[in-house]
């Protein structure tokens, strides 16, 4: 098995998912891109600016030196992963959806270093919106032209940037080195928990506002539409009235064996199987991780790997050995349940998008000797 490409330019692709599972800091991340990659000439940390404009009273243009050095840097640990991680799944589980075919691999475990939002907010001093819930804070950058629209955009709910715990961050390093262009050097937004639509890369500016970023990606991409949406046309009416993606649901996947496979049991008659599984939202850590060889019926814990960096954010790998009667086809699923009490549905309703997808983790079609 290999890494997958999806697409060269741009660049979208997800590594080989043995290899994703086996360091709990992920070195070689996913790629997701909705635009080509900036050229590198282009993003000068000398001369790149990141504006904070919008409802602030002192709008500031700020430089890659001033966000490194005139602010507290702040370190998580978390994971980013796109929407659209395992819609494979839900092509092949339920039906069929639009999309990039994204096996389970759009998802990377990294450390990363900035300042927070919350004090660069603070800095710019914002003024009472009088928005309620409609308050966002958006993030664009301006540098290259998207598919779907010329620029790229998101936004978050100002109370969630404004909120130390959720310590969203512009991020400036990625495993303690400067961001590389592929992963939106100079600086890109990391917002913990919720979708990596969300953490805009190449950032040029934020502003305070009273709605969402109006950006394509924020108001007719990134959405669980309801399944009445069966295609294009009939999306039409439902994106405005649909919630933008914004935190993640509670999942789990088994990195091996994969669908498909041959496995010898061993002298136990016991099949090894290992993955990753992430929290919802802000309900991490991930707490319980169980493994069914019978559809579903009766349920096995796994163990959870502990790792020193490990935290609310992170996901968190997870290893069985569970007694699988020789045959086929058999097939494994997981079941991940994070602290807050979110347990993977067996089928999520299905979408067009494909986003969101979060049943049982799964290993079908094995050949068991
Ligand atoms: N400027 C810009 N930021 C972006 C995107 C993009 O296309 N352009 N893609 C978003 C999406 S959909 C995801 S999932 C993450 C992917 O980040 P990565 O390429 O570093 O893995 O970046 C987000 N930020
Ligand atoms: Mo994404």
């Amino acid at each position: 098995m290999s890494e997958r490409i999806h697409g060269e330019e741009p660049l979208n692709r997800e590594p080989e998912i043995m290899k994703l599972s086996s360091a709990f800091i992920t070195e070689d991340g996913y790629d997701r891109n909705h635009c080509p990659q900036p050229a590198t000439e282009q993003l000068d940390p000398r001369t790149h600016r990141v504006h904070i404009d919008g409802c602030v009273r002192n709008p500031l243009a700020l430089s890659i030196a001033n966000l490194r050095s005139d602010f507290p840097q702040h370190e998580i640990v978390c994971a980013l992963q796109c929407a659209g991680n395992r819609r494979h799944d839900m092509r092949t589980v339920v039906k069929e959806v639009q999309g990039i075919d994204w096996s389970d691999g759009a998802v990377m475990n990294c450390r990363w270093r900035g300042p927070l939002l919350k004090d660069i907010l603070e800095k710019a001093d914002i003024i009472d919106l009088d928005a309620g819930d409609d308050a966002h804070v958006a993030f664009a950058s301006f540098q290259v032209e998207c598919q779907d629209d010329s620029w790229y955009g998101a936004s978050i709910p100002l109370s969630r940037a404004l909120d130390l715990d959720k310590e969203v961050i512009l991020a400036l390093e990625r495993n303690e080195k400067p961001l590389s262009v592929r992963h939106g050097y100079p600086v890109r937004i990391i917002a913990p928990g919720l979708a990596g639509a969300r953490a805009v890369k190449w950032l040029d500016r934020i502003t305070v506002q009273k709605k969402e970023s109006q950006n394509h990606y924020m108001q007719r991409d990134y959405k669980a539409l309801p399944p009445q949406a069966t295609d294009s046309a009939s999306a039409e009416k439902y994106w405005s009235v649909t919630p933008a993606v914004q935190e993640m649901p509670v999942n789990s996947v088994i990195s091996s064996p994969r669908t498909g496979d041959t496995v010898k049991r061993d002298n136990y008659g016991k099949v090894e199987c290992y993955g990753y599984a992430l929290p919802s939202g802000d309900g991490g850590p991930v707490v319980k991780v169980e493994v069914s060889t019978d559809g579903g019926h009766t349920w096995t814990k796994a163990r959870l790997e502990h790792h020193d960096e490990e935290g609310k954010w992170t996901w968190k790998f997870w290893r069985a050995k569970i007694i699988v009667p020789p045959g086929q086809p058999r097939v494994i699923f997981s079941r991940a349940t994070d602290a807050s009490g979110q347990t993977q549905p067996d089928l999520p309703p299905w979408n067009l998008r494909g986003v969101c997808y979060n049943g049982y983790g799964e290993a079908r079609d094995l050949t068991i000797q």
